[in-house]
Protein backbone atom coordinates (compact mmCIF):
# COMPACT_ATOMS: atom_id res chain seq x y z
CA UNK A 1 0.00 0.00 0.00
CA UNK A 2 1.21 3.52 -1.32
CA UNK A 3 1.95 6.18 1.70
CA UNK A 4 -0.77 8.09 0.69
CA UNK A 5 -2.91 4.91 0.72
CA UNK A 6 -2.51 4.84 4.34
CA UNK A 7 -3.42 8.40 4.63
CA UNK A 8 -6.76 8.24 2.81
CA UNK A 9 -7.88 4.77 4.71
CA UNK A 10 -7.54 7.49 8.13
CA UNK A 11 -9.57 9.96 6.06
CA UNK A 12 -12.18 7.50 5.37
CA UNK A 13 -12.43 6.29 9.03
CA UNK A 14 -12.54 10.22 10.13
CA UNK A 15 -15.32 10.86 7.44
CA UNK A 16 -17.07 7.61 8.23
CA UNK A 17 -17.07 9.31 12.26
CA UNK A 18 -18.20 13.07 11.00
CA UNK A 19 -20.11 11.94 8.10
CA UNK A 20 -19.79 15.13 6.07
CA UNK A 21 -21.93 16.41 3.57
CA UNK A 22 -18.64 16.72 1.17
CA UNK A 23 -14.82 16.21 1.11
CA UNK A 24 -12.37 18.56 -0.27
CA UNK A 25 -8.52 17.50 -0.04
CA UNK A 26 -6.27 20.77 0.60
CA UNK A 27 -3.13 21.72 -1.86
CA UNK A 28 -2.29 25.18 -0.19
CA UNK A 29 -2.18 26.91 -3.56
CA UNK A 30 -2.75 30.85 -3.41
CA UNK A 31 -5.89 29.88 -5.61
CA UNK A 32 -7.19 27.37 -2.68
CA UNK A 33 -6.27 30.44 -0.25
CA UNK A 34 -8.41 33.16 -2.46
CA UNK A 35 -11.53 30.57 -3.20
CA UNK A 36 -11.81 30.25 1.22
CA UNK A 37 -11.54 34.18 1.73
CA UNK A 38 -14.13 34.59 -1.21
CA UNK A 39 -16.37 31.99 0.48
CA UNK A 40 -15.90 33.39 3.83
CA UNK A 41 -16.55 36.77 2.69
CA UNK A 42 -19.68 35.40 1.31
CA UNK A 43 -20.95 34.15 4.48
CA UNK A 44 -20.21 36.49 6.65
CA UNK A 45 -17.22 34.52 8.66
CA UNK A 46 -14.62 37.12 7.27
CA UNK A 47 -15.26 40.66 6.93
CA UNK A 48 -13.03 43.03 4.42
CA UNK A 49 -10.74 45.83 5.86
CA UNK A 50 -11.76 48.25 3.84
CA UNK A 51 -8.54 50.63 4.23
CA UNK A 52 -6.33 50.74 1.32
CA UNK A 53 -3.29 50.81 4.27
CA UNK A 54 -4.24 46.91 4.75
CA UNK A 55 -4.40 45.05 1.62
CA UNK A 56 -6.07 41.86 1.49
CA UNK A 57 -6.74 41.83 5.27
CA UNK A 58 -9.58 40.61 6.78
CA UNK A 59 -11.11 40.59 10.40
CA UNK A 60 -12.64 37.33 12.16
CA UNK A 61 -14.98 38.15 15.06
CA UNK A 62 -15.44 34.63 16.80
CA UNK A 63 -18.46 33.47 18.89
CA UNK A 64 -17.82 35.44 22.11
CA UNK A 65 -17.34 32.70 24.31
CA UNK A 66 -15.03 30.95 22.29
CA UNK A 67 -11.73 33.69 22.42
CA UNK A 68 -8.44 31.76 24.53
CA UNK A 69 -7.39 28.40 24.77
CA UNK A 70 -9.45 26.26 27.17
CA UNK A 71 -7.04 24.59 29.70
CA UNK A 72 -9.79 23.01 32.07
CA UNK A 73 -11.14 21.31 28.50
CA UNK A 74 -7.76 19.81 27.20
CA UNK A 75 -7.15 16.39 28.24
CA UNK A 76 -4.23 13.83 27.57
CA UNK A 77 -5.79 10.86 26.86
CA UNK A 78 -3.07 7.74 28.19
CA UNK A 79 -3.78 4.24 29.10
CA UNK A 80 -1.72 5.34 32.52
CA UNK A 81 -2.71 8.37 34.02
CA UNK A 82 0.51 8.73 35.65
CA UNK A 83 1.76 9.12 32.58
CA UNK A 84 0.02 11.89 31.72
CA UNK A 85 0.51 12.88 35.03
CA UNK A 86 -0.70 15.36 37.97
CA UNK A 87 -0.38 18.86 35.79
CA UNK A 88 -2.82 17.04 32.99
CA UNK A 89 -6.22 16.93 32.51
CA UNK A 90 -6.45 13.03 31.89
CA UNK A 91 -8.74 11.21 30.57
CA UNK A 92 -8.69 7.33 29.74
CA UNK A 93 -8.68 6.87 26.24
CA UNK A 94 -12.15 4.61 26.21
CA UNK A 95 -13.72 7.15 27.94
CA UNK A 96 -12.50 9.73 25.49
CA UNK A 97 -13.32 8.03 22.65
CA UNK A 98 -17.17 7.55 23.91
CA UNK A 99 -17.59 10.94 25.47
CA UNK A 100 -15.40 13.13 22.74
CA UNK A 101 -16.47 10.45 19.83
CA UNK A 102 -20.52 10.90 20.82
CA UNK A 103 -20.17 14.63 20.01
CA UNK A 104 -18.13 14.21 16.53
CA UNK A 105 -20.28 11.61 15.60
CA UNK A 106 -22.28 12.88 12.47
CA UNK A 107 -20.66 16.82 13.23
CA UNK A 108 -19.73 17.56 9.66
CA UNK A 109 -23.60 16.66 8.31
CA UNK A 110 -24.08 18.39 5.56
CA UNK A 111 -20.88 20.67 5.75
CA UNK A 112 -17.41 19.71 4.25
CA UNK A 113 -14.70 18.12 5.37
CA UNK A 114 -11.73 19.66 4.60
CA UNK A 115 -8.75 17.30 4.36
CA UNK A 116 -5.52 19.07 5.32
CA UNK A 117 -2.05 17.72 4.95
CA UNK A 118 0.67 19.81 7.02
CA UNK A 119 4.24 20.13 7.25
CA UNK A 120 5.88 21.17 10.43
CA UNK A 121 9.55 22.05 10.14
CA UNK A 122 11.15 23.74 7.11
CA UNK A 123 11.08 21.33 3.64
CA UNK A 124 13.68 18.88 3.57
CA UNK A 125 14.84 19.17 7.38
CA UNK A 126 14.89 16.11 8.90
CA UNK A 127 13.35 17.25 11.73
CA UNK A 128 10.19 18.40 10.45
CA UNK A 129 7.00 16.27 10.65
CA UNK A 130 3.82 15.88 9.16
CA UNK A 131 0.36 16.23 10.21
CA UNK A 132 -3.02 15.54 8.95
CA UNK A 133 -5.93 17.28 9.79
CA UNK A 134 -9.70 17.21 8.81
CA UNK A 135 -11.74 20.19 10.33
CA UNK A 136 -15.66 21.77 9.00
CA UNK A 137 -14.39 25.15 9.24
CA UNK A 138 -12.77 27.30 6.44
CA UNK A 139 -11.31 30.00 8.82
CA UNK A 140 -9.12 26.89 9.80
CA UNK A 141 -8.25 25.97 6.40
CA UNK A 142 -6.91 29.66 6.02
CA UNK A 143 -5.16 29.73 9.03
CA UNK A 144 -3.42 26.87 8.87
CA UNK A 145 -2.39 27.76 5.08
CA UNK A 146 -0.91 31.10 7.22
CA UNK A 147 0.81 29.30 9.71
CA UNK A 148 2.02 25.74 8.08
CA UNK A 149 3.39 24.02 5.06
CA UNK A 150 0.01 22.51 3.80
CA UNK A 151 -0.45 20.42 0.93
CA UNK A 152 1.93 17.66 -1.51
CA UNK A 153 5.06 19.39 0.38
CA UNK A 154 3.98 18.05 3.78
CA UNK A 155 3.18 14.00 2.35
CA UNK A 156 6.68 13.94 0.43
CA UNK A 157 8.00 13.96 4.06
CA UNK A 158 6.64 11.07 5.31
CA UNK A 159 8.94 8.33 6.19
CA UNK A 160 6.68 5.87 6.51
CA UNK A 161 2.82 5.17 5.53
CA UNK A 162 2.00 5.47 9.47
CA UNK A 163 4.46 8.71 9.90
CA UNK A 164 1.60 11.26 10.58
CA UNK A 165 -0.24 12.72 13.17
CA UNK A 166 -3.90 12.55 12.83
CA UNK A 167 -5.80 15.20 13.83
CA UNK A 168 -9.75 15.44 13.32
CA UNK A 169 -11.80 18.90 14.14
CA UNK A 170 -15.25 19.92 14.05
CA UNK A 171 -16.79 23.43 15.21
CA UNK A 172 -19.57 21.18 16.97
CA UNK A 173 -22.11 23.73 18.35
CA UNK A 174 -19.23 26.29 20.04
CA UNK A 175 -20.43 25.66 23.01
CA UNK A 176 -18.08 25.30 26.08
CA UNK A 177 -20.88 22.77 27.52
CA UNK A 178 -19.67 20.55 24.76
CA UNK A 179 -16.09 21.36 23.79
CA UNK A 180 -13.08 19.02 24.08
CA UNK A 181 -9.22 18.95 22.83
CA UNK A 182 -8.41 15.66 23.86
CA UNK A 183 -4.85 13.82 22.99
CA UNK A 184 -3.83 10.34 22.25
CA UNK A 185 -0.10 10.70 22.09
CA UNK A 186 0.04 6.56 22.25
CA UNK A 187 -2.30 6.59 19.03
CA UNK A 188 -1.22 9.68 17.84
CA UNK A 189 -3.83 11.14 16.93
CA UNK A 190 -5.68 14.34 18.30
CA UNK A 191 -9.50 15.35 18.69
CA UNK A 192 -11.19 19.32 19.00
CA UNK A 193 -14.85 19.54 18.73
CA UNK A 194 -16.39 22.77 20.14
CA UNK A 195 -14.07 25.80 19.53
CA UNK A 196 -12.66 27.24 16.09
CA UNK A 197 -10.21 29.61 18.29
CA UNK A 198 -6.40 29.10 17.31
CA UNK A 199 -4.78 27.03 19.86
CA UNK A 200 -7.59 24.94 20.69
CA UNK A 201 -8.50 24.41 16.75
CA UNK A 202 -5.10 25.25 14.45
CA UNK A 203 -3.98 21.42 15.43
CA UNK A 204 -0.33 21.50 13.88
CA UNK A 205 0.69 24.23 16.99
CA UNK A 206 0.36 23.41 20.37
CA UNK A 207 -1.30 20.16 19.88
CA UNK A 208 0.94 18.92 17.49
CA UNK A 209 3.87 20.58 17.88
CA UNK A 210 4.09 20.64 21.83
CA UNK A 211 1.81 18.45 23.14
CA UNK A 212 1.87 15.27 20.88
CA UNK A 213 5.55 16.75 19.83
CA UNK A 214 6.75 16.83 23.37
CA UNK A 215 5.66 13.18 23.93
CA UNK A 216 7.55 12.37 20.71
CA UNK A 217 10.88 14.09 21.62
CA UNK A 218 10.98 12.25 24.99
CA UNK A 219 10.66 9.22 23.01
CA UNK A 220 13.41 10.48 20.50
CA UNK A 221 15.77 13.07 22.33
CA UNK A 222 14.86 16.34 21.57
CA UNK A 223 13.04 18.65 22.68
CA UNK A 224 9.57 20.25 21.54
CA UNK A 225 9.77 23.65 23.71
CA UNK A 226 7.17 26.57 24.01
CA UNK A 227 9.84 28.98 22.79
CA UNK A 228 10.87 31.49 20.44
CA UNK A 229 13.89 31.65 18.54
CA UNK A 230 16.31 34.69 17.72
CA UNK A 231 19.60 35.40 16.81
CA UNK A 232 21.54 38.30 18.37
CA UNK A 233 23.75 40.50 15.72
CA UNK A 234 26.57 42.20 17.76
CA UNK A 235 28.56 45.36 16.53
CA UNK A 236 31.17 43.16 14.99
CA UNK A 237 28.34 41.35 12.66
CA UNK A 238 28.97 37.33 15.18
CA UNK A 239 24.93 36.07 15.10
CA UNK A 240 24.75 34.15 18.72
CA UNK A 241 21.10 32.53 18.95
CA UNK A 242 19.29 32.11 21.71
CA UNK A 243 15.83 30.27 22.46
CA UNK A 244 13.11 31.77 25.07
CA UNK A 245 10.57 29.70 26.75
CA UNK A 246 7.94 32.69 27.79
CA UNK A 247 4.00 31.91 29.09
CA UNK A 248 0.92 32.79 26.87
CA UNK A 249 1.14 36.65 26.11
CA UNK A 250 3.86 37.19 27.84
CA UNK A 251 6.33 38.50 25.72
CA UNK A 252 8.11 35.83 22.95
CA UNK A 253 6.65 37.56 19.67
CA UNK A 254 7.46 40.75 21.10
CA UNK A 255 11.42 39.85 22.12
CA UNK A 256 11.55 37.73 18.69
CA UNK A 257 11.36 40.58 16.70
CA UNK A 258 12.70 43.21 19.00
CA UNK A 259 14.07 46.61 17.24
CA UNK A 260 17.33 46.99 19.32
CA UNK A 261 17.46 50.60 21.09
CA UNK A 262 21.47 49.88 21.69
CA UNK A 263 22.96 51.00 18.57
CA UNK A 264 25.02 47.87 16.50
CA UNK A 265 22.98 45.57 18.08
CA UNK A 266 20.34 43.62 15.68
CA UNK A 267 17.86 41.38 16.00
CA UNK A 268 16.76 38.11 13.40
CA UNK A 269 13.76 36.32 14.10
CA UNK A 270 13.68 32.47 13.55
CA UNK A 271 10.27 31.90 15.03
CA UNK A 272 8.01 33.16 17.99
CA UNK A 273 6.28 30.53 19.73
CA UNK A 274 7.98 26.84 19.27
CA UNK A 275 11.06 25.37 18.66
CA UNK A 276 11.78 22.12 18.02
CA UNK A 277 15.62 21.82 18.98
CA UNK A 278 17.99 18.29 18.34
CA UNK A 279 21.47 16.96 19.97
CA UNK A 280 23.40 17.75 16.33
CA UNK A 281 26.23 15.23 15.25
CA UNK A 282 28.54 18.13 16.29
CA UNK A 283 26.91 17.33 19.92
CA UNK A 284 25.70 21.10 19.51
CA UNK A 285 22.24 21.77 19.69
CA UNK A 286 20.04 22.69 16.78
CA UNK A 287 16.83 24.34 16.41
CA UNK A 288 13.94 24.79 13.87
CA UNK A 289 10.76 27.21 14.33
CA UNK A 290 7.74 24.34 12.91
CA UNK A 291 5.93 27.24 12.02
CA UNK A 292 5.73 29.11 9.11
CA UNK A 293 3.51 32.16 10.13
CA UNK A 294 2.94 34.26 13.82
CA UNK A 295 -0.82 34.05 15.54
CA UNK A 296 0.54 36.93 17.33
CA UNK A 297 -1.36 39.26 20.56
CA UNK A 298 -2.40 42.28 18.89
CA UNK A 299 -3.17 44.49 22.13
CA UNK A 300 0.28 47.13 23.11
CA UNK A 301 1.53 45.88 19.98
CA UNK A 302 2.36 49.57 18.71
CA UNK A 303 4.99 51.35 16.48
CA UNK A 304 6.59 52.09 19.40
CA UNK A 305 6.77 48.71 21.47
CA UNK A 306 6.82 46.50 18.24
CA UNK A 307 7.43 48.27 14.56
CA UNK A 308 8.53 44.95 12.84
CA UNK A 309 4.51 43.58 13.73
CA UNK A 310 3.14 47.04 12.97
CA UNK A 311 4.77 46.57 9.20
CA UNK A 312 4.16 42.47 8.40
CA UNK A 313 0.57 43.03 9.43
CA UNK A 314 -0.15 45.83 7.18
CA UNK A 315 -1.06 42.91 4.34
CA UNK A 316 -1.94 39.83 4.13
CA UNK A 317 -3.04 39.21 7.65
CA UNK A 318 -6.35 37.87 9.19
CA UNK A 319 -7.02 39.70 12.93
CA UNK A 320 -9.47 38.14 15.05
CA UNK A 321 -11.65 39.98 17.49
CA UNK A 322 -9.86 43.49 17.04
CA UNK A 323 -12.11 46.76 16.99
CA UNK A 324 -12.59 48.18 13.41
CA UNK A 325 -12.15 51.99 12.75
CA UNK A 326 -14.72 53.45 10.55
CA UNK A 327 -11.62 53.91 7.34
CA UNK A 328 -11.66 50.04 7.82
CA UNK A 329 -8.30 49.96 9.76
CA UNK A 330 -8.10 47.49 12.50
CA UNK A 331 -7.55 49.09 16.10
CA UNK A 332 -6.44 47.80 19.65
CA UNK A 333 -5.78 48.76 22.91
CA UNK A 334 -2.12 50.50 23.13
CA UNK A 335 -2.01 50.82 19.56
CA UNK A 336 -0.39 54.18 19.83
CA UNK A 337 -3.32 56.24 18.71
CA UNK A 338 -6.99 57.44 20.69
CA UNK A 339 -9.73 55.40 19.62
CA UNK A 340 -11.36 57.08 16.84
CA UNK A 341 -15.05 58.19 16.98
CA UNK A 342 -17.02 55.71 15.35
CA UNK A 343 -14.97 53.02 16.39
CA UNK A 344 -16.59 49.29 16.01
CA UNK A 345 -15.81 46.82 19.19
CA UNK A 346 -14.33 43.15 18.44
CA UNK A 347 -17.75 42.00 18.84
CA UNK A 348 -19.58 44.44 16.29
CA UNK A 349 -21.27 46.85 18.00
CA UNK A 350 -20.38 50.54 19.00
CA UNK A 351 -18.02 51.52 21.11
CA UNK A 352 -18.21 53.88 24.19
CA UNK A 353 -15.37 54.48 26.77
CA UNK A 354 -16.84 52.26 29.93
CA UNK A 355 -17.71 49.82 27.61
CA UNK A 356 -15.26 47.77 27.96
CA UNK A 357 -12.07 47.15 25.62
CA UNK A 358 -12.70 47.66 22.14
CA UNK A 359 -10.29 44.75 20.97
CA UNK A 360 -10.36 41.68 23.11
CA UNK A 361 -7.45 41.46 25.29
CA UNK A 362 -6.94 38.13 23.58
CA UNK A 363 -6.79 39.52 20.11
CA UNK A 364 -4.73 38.03 17.88
CA UNK A 365 -3.14 38.28 14.32
CA UNK A 366 -2.16 35.61 11.66
CA UNK A 367 0.70 36.35 9.16
CA UNK A 368 3.53 34.69 6.93
CA UNK A 369 6.06 34.67 8.63
CA UNK A 370 8.06 35.81 5.87
CA UNK A 371 7.06 39.03 6.27
CA UNK A 372 8.43 40.24 9.04
CA UNK A 373 11.09 42.71 8.45
CA UNK A 374 13.36 40.91 10.89
CA UNK A 375 13.11 37.45 9.84
CA UNK A 376 16.53 35.76 9.65
CA UNK A 377 17.95 34.38 6.22
CA UNK A 378 18.77 31.32 8.12
CA UNK A 379 14.84 30.67 9.50
CA UNK A 380 14.44 27.69 7.14
CA UNK A 381 17.88 26.10 7.28
CA UNK A 382 17.03 22.62 7.06
CA UNK A 383 19.79 21.99 9.57
CA UNK A 384 18.00 24.20 12.23
CA UNK A 385 20.45 26.85 13.90
CA UNK A 386 23.21 26.38 16.72
CA UNK A 387 21.67 27.31 19.98
CA UNK A 388 23.90 28.73 22.62
CA UNK A 389 21.63 29.73 25.62
CA UNK A 390 18.07 29.34 26.42
CA UNK A 391 16.24 31.92 28.35
CA UNK A 392 13.14 31.22 30.58
CA UNK A 393 10.98 34.25 31.42
CA UNK A 394 8.17 35.00 33.25
CA UNK A 395 5.65 37.88 34.48
CA UNK A 396 5.88 38.30 37.84
CA UNK A 397 5.46 41.90 40.03
CA UNK A 398 7.81 40.54 42.91
CA UNK A 399 10.84 38.58 43.47
CA UNK A 400 12.42 37.80 39.94
CA UNK A 401 14.72 40.27 39.20
CA UNK A 402 15.43 41.49 35.64
CA UNK A 403 17.70 38.84 34.96
CA UNK A 404 20.06 35.84 36.25
CA UNK A 405 22.02 33.04 34.74
CA UNK A 406 22.49 29.96 36.24
CA UNK A 407 25.24 28.33 37.94
CA UNK A 408 25.12 25.53 35.27
CA UNK A 409 22.91 23.42 33.17
CA UNK A 410 21.25 21.35 36.46
CA UNK A 411 20.61 24.78 37.73
CA UNK A 412 18.93 25.88 34.99
CA UNK A 413 16.83 22.77 34.67
CA UNK A 414 15.46 23.82 38.09
CA UNK A 415 15.16 27.16 37.62
CA UNK A 416 12.96 26.36 34.54
CA UNK A 417 10.97 24.01 37.03
CA UNK A 418 10.71 26.54 39.67
CA UNK A 419 9.26 29.62 37.34
CA UNK A 420 6.15 30.89 38.64
CA UNK A 421 3.73 33.06 36.40
CA UNK A 422 0.44 35.72 36.85
CA UNK A 423 -1.81 34.21 33.94
CA UNK A 424 -2.75 36.42 31.05
CA UNK A 425 -6.03 37.09 28.72
CA UNK A 426 -4.10 33.92 26.50
CA UNK A 427 -6.38 31.43 28.21
CA UNK A 428 -9.92 32.02 29.72
CA UNK A 429 -9.97 31.83 33.19
CA UNK A 430 -8.98 34.54 36.04
CA UNK A 431 -6.16 37.18 34.69
CA UNK A 432 -2.84 37.88 36.98
CA UNK A 433 -3.36 34.98 39.43
CA UNK A 434 0.41 33.92 40.09
CA UNK A 435 0.55 29.99 39.23
CA UNK A 436 3.70 27.67 38.34
CA UNK A 437 4.72 27.53 35.00
CA UNK A 438 7.81 25.17 34.33
CA UNK A 439 9.14 26.40 31.72
CA UNK A 440 6.28 27.82 30.06
CA UNK A 441 5.10 24.85 29.01
CA UNK A 442 2.35 23.65 31.72
CA UNK A 443 -0.55 23.83 29.14
CA UNK A 444 1.54 22.04 26.52
CA UNK A 445 3.86 19.19 28.24
CA UNK A 446 1.57 16.16 26.60
CA UNK A 447 3.08 13.95 29.70
CA UNK A 448 4.37 13.53 33.25
CA UNK A 449 5.99 16.71 34.06
CA UNK A 450 8.66 14.78 36.52
CA UNK A 451 9.54 12.90 33.39
CA UNK A 452 10.03 15.90 31.35
CA UNK A 453 12.60 17.55 33.91
CA UNK A 454 14.15 14.03 33.71
CA UNK A 455 14.51 14.66 29.86
CA UNK A 456 15.72 18.41 30.29
CA UNK A 457 18.32 17.01 32.51
CA UNK A 458 19.38 14.20 30.21
CA UNK A 459 19.84 16.47 27.20
CA UNK A 460 22.71 18.46 29.47
CA UNK A 461 24.52 14.74 29.49
CA UNK A 462 24.57 14.78 26.22
CA UNK A 463 26.12 17.85 24.86
CA UNK A 464 29.55 18.65 25.61
CA UNK A 465 29.05 22.25 26.61
CA UNK A 466 25.45 22.59 26.96
CA UNK A 467 24.35 26.24 26.26
CA UNK A 468 23.92 28.44 29.44
CA UNK A 469 20.93 28.90 31.23
CA UNK A 470 18.99 32.46 32.04
CA UNK A 471 15.82 33.93 33.83
CA UNK A 472 14.56 37.30 32.59
CA UNK A 473 11.54 39.08 34.00
CA UNK A 474 10.58 42.47 32.40
CA UNK A 475 7.48 42.83 34.35
CA UNK A 476 8.45 43.54 37.66
CA UNK A 477 6.85 46.35 39.37
CA UNK A 478 6.91 49.62 42.06
CA UNK A 479 4.95 49.98 44.99
CA UNK A 480 2.26 52.26 42.59
CA UNK A 481 2.05 49.03 39.98
CA UNK A 482 4.27 50.47 37.46
CA UNK A 483 6.83 48.26 35.57
CA UNK A 484 10.27 49.15 37.14
CA UNK A 485 12.07 48.42 33.57
CA UNK A 486 11.08 50.17 30.14
CA UNK A 487 10.97 46.67 28.10
CA UNK A 488 10.85 46.02 24.53
CA UNK A 489 13.23 47.63 22.51
CA UNK A 490 15.57 48.32 25.83
CA UNK A 491 15.42 44.54 26.34
CA UNK A 492 18.32 44.65 23.72
CA UNK A 493 20.57 46.10 26.83
CA UNK A 494 19.41 42.46 28.45
CA UNK A 495 20.38 40.29 25.38
CA UNK A 496 23.74 42.16 25.17
CA UNK A 497 24.61 41.08 28.68
CA UNK A 498 23.67 37.27 28.11
CA UNK A 499 25.35 37.13 25.02
CA UNK A 500 28.54 39.06 26.83
CA UNK A 501 28.48 36.54 29.32
CA UNK A 502 28.23 33.18 26.93
CA UNK A 503 31.39 34.44 25.12
CA UNK A 504 32.80 35.63 28.61
CA UNK A 505 32.88 39.16 28.13
CA UNK A 506 30.38 40.69 31.35
CA UNK A 507 30.80 40.51 34.59
CA UNK A 508 28.05 39.69 37.64
CA UNK A 509 27.32 39.41 40.88
CA UNK A 510 26.95 36.03 42.60
CA UNK A 511 24.12 35.90 44.52
CA UNK A 512 21.87 32.87 46.02
CA UNK A 513 19.77 32.60 43.38
CA UNK A 514 22.80 32.71 40.32
CA UNK A 515 24.39 35.67 38.73
CA UNK A 516 23.01 38.86 38.22
CA UNK A 517 24.49 41.78 36.53
CA UNK A 518 25.03 44.89 38.71
CA UNK A 519 23.38 48.19 37.27
CA UNK A 520 27.18 48.81 35.67
CA UNK A 521 27.69 45.31 34.19
CA UNK A 522 24.61 46.35 31.76
CA UNK A 523 25.28 48.72 28.89
CA UNK A 524 23.05 51.47 29.77
CA UNK A 525 23.83 54.48 27.43
CA UNK A 526 21.16 56.00 26.37
CA UNK A 527 18.52 54.93 28.68
CA UNK A 528 16.96 57.11 31.44
CA UNK A 529 16.00 55.12 34.00
CA UNK A 530 16.32 56.29 37.52
CA UNK A 531 19.46 54.25 39.39
CA UNK A 532 16.95 53.23 42.39
CA UNK A 533 14.68 51.97 39.65
CA UNK A 534 17.23 50.09 37.98
CA UNK A 535 18.39 48.84 41.48
CA UNK A 536 14.65 47.45 42.41
CA UNK A 537 14.29 45.72 39.32
CA UNK A 538 17.82 43.91 39.86
CA UNK A 539 17.35 43.34 43.48
CA UNK A 540 17.06 39.88 44.84
CA UNK A 541 15.12 39.74 48.06
CA UNK A 542 15.87 37.23 50.49
CA UNK A 543 12.34 37.32 52.43
CA UNK A 544 10.41 36.90 49.26
CA UNK A 545 12.67 34.46 47.97
CA UNK A 546 12.63 32.20 51.12
CA UNK A 547 8.57 32.83 50.96
CA UNK A 548 8.26 31.70 47.12
CA UNK A 549 10.27 28.31 47.84
CA UNK A 550 7.66 26.93 49.80
CA UNK A 551 5.21 27.13 47.60
CA UNK A 552 7.83 25.85 45.35
CA UNK A 553 8.54 22.17 47.75
CA UNK A 554 4.07 21.85 47.60
CA UNK A 555 4.70 21.96 43.86
CA UNK A 556 6.85 19.72 43.37
CA UNK A 557 5.34 17.66 46.38
CA UNK A 558 2.68 16.03 43.83
CA UNK A 559 5.19 14.65 41.65
CA UNK A 560 5.99 12.07 44.58
CA UNK A 561 9.38 10.14 44.14
CA UNK A 562 8.86 10.96 40.24
CA UNK A 563 10.70 13.84 40.62
CA UNK A 564 14.46 13.88 39.35
CA UNK A 565 16.96 14.25 42.43
CA UNK A 566 18.84 17.01 41.03
CA UNK A 567 15.21 19.46 41.29
CA UNK A 568 14.84 18.59 44.60
CA UNK A 569 18.27 19.21 45.25
CA UNK A 570 18.13 22.58 43.60
CA UNK A 571 15.40 23.67 45.96
CA UNK A 572 17.32 22.48 48.62
CA UNK A 573 20.39 23.97 47.86
CA UNK A 574 18.41 27.51 46.95
CA UNK A 575 17.19 27.33 50.41
CA UNK A 576 20.71 27.11 52.19
CA UNK A 577 22.38 29.52 49.65
CA UNK A 578 19.29 32.38 50.91
CA UNK A 579 19.37 31.05 54.35
CA UNK A 580 23.55 31.30 55.46
P1 LIG B 1 1.69 33.72 22.98
O1 LIG B 1 1.50 33.98 21.53
O2 LIG B 1 0.39 33.72 23.73
O3 LIG B 1 2.48 32.49 23.28
O4 LIG B 1 2.42 34.99 23.62
P2 LIG B 1 3.83 35.71 23.51
O5 LIG B 1 4.72 35.23 24.59
O6 LIG B 1 4.35 35.70 22.11
O7 LIG B 1 3.41 37.18 23.93
P3 LIG B 1 3.61 38.60 23.25
O8 LIG B 1 5.02 38.90 22.83
O9 LIG B 1 2.58 38.76 22.21
O10 LIG B 1 3.29 39.55 24.49
C1 LIG B 1 2.01 39.86 24.88
C2 LIG B 1 1.93 40.90 25.95
O11 LIG B 1 3.14 41.12 26.67
C3 LIG B 1 1.55 42.23 25.35
O12 LIG B 1 0.58 42.83 26.15
C4 LIG B 1 2.86 42.96 25.35
O13 LIG B 1 2.72 44.33 25.27
C5 LIG B 1 3.49 42.49 26.65
N1 LIG B 1 4.96 42.66 26.62
C6 LIG B 1 5.82 42.05 25.77
N2 LIG B 1 7.09 42.45 26.00
C7 LIG B 1 7.03 43.31 27.04
C8 LIG B 1 8.02 44.06 27.76
O14 LIG B 1 9.21 43.99 27.50
N3 LIG B 1 7.56 44.82 28.79
C9 LIG B 1 6.24 44.91 29.11
N4 LIG B 1 5.88 45.69 30.12
N5 LIG B 1 5.28 44.23 28.45
C10 LIG B 1 5.68 43.45 27.43
C1 LIG C 1 -0.54 30.65 23.51
O1 LIG C 1 -1.62 30.74 24.14
O2 LIG C 1 0.53 30.32 24.05
C2 LIG C 1 -0.50 30.97 22.07
C3 LIG C 1 -1.76 31.25 21.39
O3 LIG C 1 0.56 30.94 21.47
S1 LIG C 1 -2.60 29.77 21.00
O4 LIG C 1 -2.07 29.26 19.74
O5 LIG C 1 -4.00 30.09 20.86
O6 LIG C 1 -2.42 28.79 22.03
MN1 LIG D 1 2.25 30.42 22.74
Amino acid sequence: MSLTNFVERWVDEAAGLTEPGRVTWCDGSKAEYERLVDQMLGDGTLLPLESPAYPNCYLHRSHPSDVARTEQLTYICTRSRLDAGPTNNWMAPDDARRRIGGLLHGAMRSRTMYVVPYLMGPPGSAMSRVGVMVTDSAYVVASMHLMTRVGGVALSHMRSAEDFIGGVHSLGDLSPERRFIAHFPEQRLIWSVGSGYGGNALLGKKCHALRIGSWQAREEGWLAEHMLILGLEDPEGRVTYLAAAMPSASGKTNLSMLVSKLPGYRVWTVGDDIAWIHVGDDGQLRAINPERGFFGVAPQTSPATNPNAMAMVSANTIFTNVAVTPSGEPWWEGIGTEPPAGLTDWQGRPWASGNGPAAHPNARFTVPASQCPSIAPSWEDPQGVPISGFIFGSRLARVAPLVSEAFDWNHGVFMGSAMGTETTAAITGKVGVVRRDPMAMLPFCGYNMADYFAHWLRIGTRVPRPPRIFRVNWFRRDGSGRFLWPGYGDNARVLKWIVDRIHGKADAAETPIGYVPRSNDLELDGLDIAPERLQAALSVERDEWIESLHDLGEFYRQFGSRLPAAIQEGLAQTARRLTT
